[in-house]
């Protein structure tokens, strides 16, 4: 079963945030909202992939054919974003081309969120803005690409993406290939230990690093099927802890981008970003931007190739959660 937020039992009243139309402050879409109620399973799908990782006009037909997607396995997607402010909760696919399209669309993580509504701005939610947003609407799992993470030179920055301390209280499973290379890796793993989030290898002892299988970073634990990770989660559950659980899905090793060409692109795209001074939550955007110009859109096809992995694996857990 799905747990409603007005069910749980951390003492508190949340029945009081939940407005004519679900939880205060969000609007779900109809056709989540019906599936909450009738605890059928729901997978949320973050929008900053859509509105600041991939290039129009893919973003769009990613949008698109992800919900398709996670519809025909027999599971409702809610893909997650801001609209005029509103934070919305299954955008219809009219909202998600108006993300995929308009000018002037930002990247919200949970920060920019009150600050978004209050000024009426077209945001893309992170993976921290769309896990706490899914979580308060009932949500029990979700996709992504890549996680947020430390980035290289945090210890002179402090540049850690607020992914990790928002999954650190945001109690949601969340698919991902890891994070990617442009990222610290080993000091991200230290970090989510730190932060008590718990994070297993689906079918792999290796920690995988988006466009490549294996980061170089083994995992203590794995799991082999989606039951096993609504085990986990109802586990968590039992215990009343807050964190995320993390299921780490590799890309196929045939379907990497080749190792060697990946740290070669790699270094001359951080080499760009510290010429050219970007900083702070530009820092991705450019990143990515530049490595997959620099592999003449090999990376986006890997990228699409590790999206669609994550879909398929967030909806088949999502209806083992349900069950
Ligand atoms: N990593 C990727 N692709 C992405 C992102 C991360 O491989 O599109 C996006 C996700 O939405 C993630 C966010 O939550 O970037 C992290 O940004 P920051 O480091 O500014 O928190
Ligand atoms: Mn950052």
């Amino acid at each position: 079963m799905q747990t409603h937020p007005e069910r749980d039992d951390d003492g508190d009243d949340d029945a009081g945030i939940r407005g004519i139309d679900g939880i205060r402050g969000i609007r779900i879409g109809e056709a989540v909202r019906e599936a909450l109620r009738r605890g059928a399973p729901v997978l949320a799908l973050e929008s900053t992939i859509l509105t600041h990782g991939l290039p129009s006009p893919r973003n769009l037909e990613v949008g698109l054919a992800s919900e398709q997607q996670v519809r025909e396995l027999g599971v409702e997607p809610a893909t997650i974003g801001v609209v005029d402010g509103v934070a919305v909760v299954g955008l219809s696919p009219d909202e998600i081309e108006r993300l995929c399209t308009a000018d002037g669309v930002v990247k919200a993580s949970v920060r920019d969120l009150p600050i978004a509504r209050a000024k009426r701005l077209d945001a893309g939610t992170t993976v921290a803005a769309t896990a706490w947003l899914a979580h308060r609407a009932g949500i029990r799992v979700m996709s992504t690409g890549g996680l947020g993470g430390v980035h290289r030179g945090a210890s002179e920055t402090f540049d850690e993406s607020a992914d990790l301390g928002t999954l650190a209280t945001t109690p949601i499973t969340l698919v991902s290939a890891g994070v990617k290379s442009i990222l610290d890796i080993g000091a991200t793993l230290e970090r989510l230990e730190t932060l008590n989030i718990p994070v297993v290898g689906y079918r792999t002892d290796r920690y995988p690093a988006f466009y490549v299988t294996d980061s170089g970073f083994s995992l203590d634990y794995r799991i082999e099927s989606p039951a096993e990770a609504a085990d986990l989660a109802h586990a968590r559950d039992e215990l009343g802890l807050p964190q995320a659980v993390l299921v780490a899905n590799p890309v196929e090793a045939a379907r990497q981008l080749d190792p060697e060409f990946h740290d070669r692109v790699l270094a001359e795209a951080l080499a760009a970003a510290s010429a050219q001074g970007v900083v702070g939550h530009d820092t991705t955007p450019f990143l990515l931007e530049h490595v997959q110009r620099a592999t003449g859109g090999a990376s986006l096809e890997v990228n699409l190739e590790v999206y669609r992995g994550n879909v398929a694996l967030g909806a088949e857990i999502a209806r083992a959660v349900a069950r």
